[in-house]
């Protein structure tokens, strides 16, 4: 049996599972009726109310429309910043780097390091809770590890209810870190204001970078592990494919910067890039677009799991083996079936209408939304 959410966090470092259930529901009831609490105090910075509301939408509680509904008003102003890249490129010492940089700002900062449960890359929490041990004690620093359980692609399916929680509790910048296997990056894309695509010196990183699409998506280029050979080969690789993939005059040109991690160095020169990007997404109306389609992708994406979700608690699974019996046989086809299927579950004209073009836009930006993002039980 999992921890329950509310064990977790209460007493995070502690393994104590529940063993009255009764207790729990009690404990369960108490907290529900204190959302509203639990907003307010994560707006003041109480770092255990904003990993409550976290956990909460993570584990798609029974109080995430409540907890969705009370927020709204006050998310849309963070920073979203995505870090992706090859396994141990250093995007884990790069963010830690660059929560020091915000910080020195005076700005509050969340982090998101999406875990993959993939067995290959296992490990890869532990990892990132040394790095970023630093900032253990500060109260203006929240940290958080999602597993992807399974979803496909790189992102845990609760990361943009998440991204909302830490947005509402007031980060003023909150980055998110993908292992870039396929699918992530343009998945982190999809979520993020600005997107970094690290690489590393000498591991064919850029050209791989290249093969997999990702130069599309990094809006800021990073050769991070600079004090290693083959440094400005990488940079000039890139450089070169930046080059080529470059769209026209008004468009952003993405800037390649080297960076020592561990060091802090080149980290100034990074926050400095990103800056200028955040003003180009604000004078060229870029980043109003961006923030618009990641709300439509979310939206799409609740929409489909929760028809998804009514289609599968259909009573008439009899009805379903009747439109089956038909397609079989060669009597119906299969489209006709399923809007049939469709039709049943939804209020006349609702679902069946043809679906919105800026949806499908969002849609496309992105590729995994038709994944369920939050399936209360
Ligand atoms: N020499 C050198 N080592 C670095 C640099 N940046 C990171 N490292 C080391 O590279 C290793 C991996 O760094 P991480 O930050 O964990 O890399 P990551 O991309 O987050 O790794 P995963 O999350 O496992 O994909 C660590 O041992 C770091 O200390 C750098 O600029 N130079
Ligand atoms: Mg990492």
């Amino acid at each position: 049996m999992p921890l329950s959410p509310d064990v977790r966090a209460l007493s995070p470092d502690t393994k104590a599972r529940p063993r009255d259930p009764e207790r729990l529901t009690r404990r369960r009831a108490s907290h529900a009726a204190d959302i509203p609490g639990l907003v307010e105090r994560a707006r003041g910075g109480d770092p255990r109310a904003v990993a409550r509301l976290v956990s909460l939408v993570e584990d798609g509680s029974p109080e995430l429309r409540t907890i969705m509904r009370a927020i709204a008003p006050l998310a849309g102003r963070a920073r979203v910043l995505g870090l992706t890249g090859a396994p141990g490129v250093g995007k884990s010492t790069t963010t830690s780097a660059l929560v020091r940089a915000y910080r020195r700002r005076g700005q509050r900062v969340g982090v998101l390091a999406i875990d993959p449960s993939s067995p290959f890359t296992g490990g890869a929490l532990l990892g990132d809770r040394v790095r970023m041990q630093d900032h253990a004690t500060d109260r203006d620093v929240f940290i958080r590890s999602m597993a992807t359980r399974g979803h496909l692609g790189g992102l845990a399916s609760a990361t943009p209810q998440a991204l909302r929680v830490l947005d509402a509790a007031g980060f003023d910048v909150i980055m998110i870190e993908t292992v870039g296997v396929g699918q992530a990056e343009v998945e982190v894309a999809s979520l993020a204001d600005t997107t970094l695509v690290l690489v590393a010196p000498g591991m064919g990183d850029a050209i791989q970078a290249a093969k997999a699409g990702i130069l599309e998506v990094g809006d800021v280029f990073v050769v991070n592990k600079a004090d290693r050979d083959g440094a400005q080969t990488a940079v000039r690789d890139l450089r070169n494919m930046v080059a080529l993939a470059d769209t026209g005059e008004a468009a952003w040109k993405p800037p390649i910067v080297s960076t020592v991690a561990p060091r802090d160095e080149g980290i100034d020169d990074l926050t400095a890039k990103l800056d200028q990007h955040a003003a180009w997404l604000d004078s060229s109306g870029e980043g109003v677009r961006r923030r618009r389609a990641r709300a439509g992708a979310e939206v799409a994406a609740i929409a489909l799991a929760e028809l998804r979700a009514r289609l599968g608690a259909l009573p008439g699974d009899a009805r379903l083996g009747q439109l089956a019996a038909k397609v079989a046989d060669g009597d119906l086809d299969p489209y006709s079936a399923a809007d049939e299927l469709v039709a049943s579950v939804s209020p006349a004209g609702a679902a069946t209408s043809a679906p919105d073009a800026s949806l499908d836009a969002s849609l496309d930006a992105a590729p995994d939304a038709a994944s369920p993002p939050n399936m209360s039980a």
